[in-house]
């Protein structure tokens, strides 16, 4: 890993937010958006040596030699060879389930990105929507165990922010009804439990290298599985299902990473740990922050045995206390500039596309927490007096 050179140290503000803002000092908009995520970049040095290589090979997609020392890198952190690298995350799970020849039904939450649910739809698979648990907003094992049918062929679980799911409930359940386990881990890249990354968990994990992610490759999927067969299956799909140059041996797609996706994933990697840590640091100033606001609820610390990513910084907002609703949050964040996000809201279920899928099941829980979530701005460059600042709004509008 190598130095971390592009941070600019800032250290908090003296005084708490409270304080301040007892003292009347009104926070001031930002002058530029301050978005949810911003994109880790690499030296662009770095970035145009690499395309120096690319334009030598004039090798610029289909297997060429950046991609293939990428898969290298990520099979030798991920401690597997059963890892294929894609071109995003939607496509790499939706041929997932093609190539593990998921059908019928599948349990999964409605607490997610909707890429989750349209990889089941492309598949022609019935998304069987149960409930969350409040502390993390994985899915609820029990409401998984009441949800099966002779139907049910798989559960399709989501680590959502890279919050690790109830993992052994879950791989129970699936080894004692004989479903197949699979980890929508689009968020979890880096989330290990135990000291084992979370594609150890189940079947088959996908991750997301978006733009958005805490680590990315432009844009860009991976998956990771147990059984190495399918590693062939998953280069046929992603490849139109040639086999070779006179044969198709399954109806597969285009859906390969290219060489400018593969050289900026391989140079990210090099800073994946300075990344984690400045967002930990960030998550730790936004916590120490905001740890008394009333009606705002913060996810529960992580156990000790899980190692974060600090992917996301989502807030619960109960109108009662604070005062305040989530969309009244909302709003007055945008009005100081502040683009926050209401991931994940409405629930899948709700959007007009998915509305026809019956749902045997209130989501209680995930219904509240989809209401009160806000995800606020965490990104490598986010500067530690520009968290202050952000709290300072929250501090302004409940009081
Ligand atoms: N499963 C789950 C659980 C997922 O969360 C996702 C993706 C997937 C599957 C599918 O994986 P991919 O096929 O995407 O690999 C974003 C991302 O597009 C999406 O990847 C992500 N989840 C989802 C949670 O968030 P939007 O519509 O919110 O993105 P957008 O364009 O509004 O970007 C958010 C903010 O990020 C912008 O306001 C500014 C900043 N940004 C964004 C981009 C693209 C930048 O600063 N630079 C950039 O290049 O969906």
């Amino acid at each position: 890993m190598r130095d971390f050179r592009q941070y600019q140290s800032s250290e908090f503000l003296i005084g708490s937010s409270e304080e301040k803002w007892k003292k009347g000092m009104k926070p001031k908009p930002f002058e530029k958006p301050v978005y949810v995520t911003r994109p880790f970049l690499p030296p662009l040095s770095e970035f145009t040596e690499g395309l120096k290589e690319i334009w030598d090979n004039r090798w610029l997609t289909n297997n060429g030699p950046i991609l293939r020392r990428f898969t290298r890198q990520l099979c030798d952190y991920l401690g597997t060879e059963n890892v294929c690298l894609f071109n995003n995350g939607t496509l790499a799970l939706q041929i997932a389930l093609q190539g593990m020849g998921i059908s019928g039904e599948v349990i999964t939450t409605p607490f997610t990105f909707v890429a989750t649910t349209h990889a089941l739809y492309w598949n022609k698979i019935r998304p069987v929507f149960v409930d969350i648990e409040p502390e993390y907003y994985t899915l609820d094992p029990q409401r998984v165990e009441e949800a099966i049918t002779p139907w049910t062929s798989a559960i399709l679980a989501v680590p959502v922010y890279g919050h690790p799911c109830n993992h052994e409930a879950l791989a129970d359940i699936a080894r004692r009804h004989n479903l197949r386990l699979i980890y929508d881990a689009a968020h979890a890249f880096g989330v290990k439990v135990n000291g084992q990354p979370i594609s150890q968990m189940g079947d088959l994990s996908m991750f997301s290298f978006h733009a958005t992610k805490l680590y990315q490759s432009i844009e860009g999927g991976m998956l990771v599985f147990k059984e190495a067969g399918l590693k062939t299956t998953f280069d046929y799909l992603k490849n139109f299902g040639f086999q070779n140059q006179v044969e198709v041996v399954m109806p597969g797609t285009n859906a390969k990473m290219n060489e400018m996706q593969a050289l900026m994933g391989l140079l990210v990697f090099e800073y994946l740990d300075e990344i984690i840590e400045k967002r930990r640091k960030i998550t730790e100033a936004y916590r120490e922050r905001l740890q008394n606001v009333p009606g705002l609820l913060l996810p529960k610390p992580l156990p000790e045995n899980v190692e974060y990513n600090y992917g996301y910084m989502p807030i619960q907002v109960s109108e009662k206390e604070m005062g305040i609703s989530r969309d009244g949050l909302f709003q007055k964040f945008k009005e100081y500039n502040v683009l926050t996000r209401r991931y994940f809201y409405p629930l899948i279920c709700d959007y007009s596309c998915f509305r026809n899928v019956h749902v045997n099941s209130p989501l209680t829980v995930a219904r509240d927490v989809s209401s009160k979530i806000l995800c606020l701005p965490i990104y490598d460059t986010l500067a530690l007096d520009d968290v202050e600042k952000i709290c300072d709004i929250i501090h302004d509008s409940v009081s």
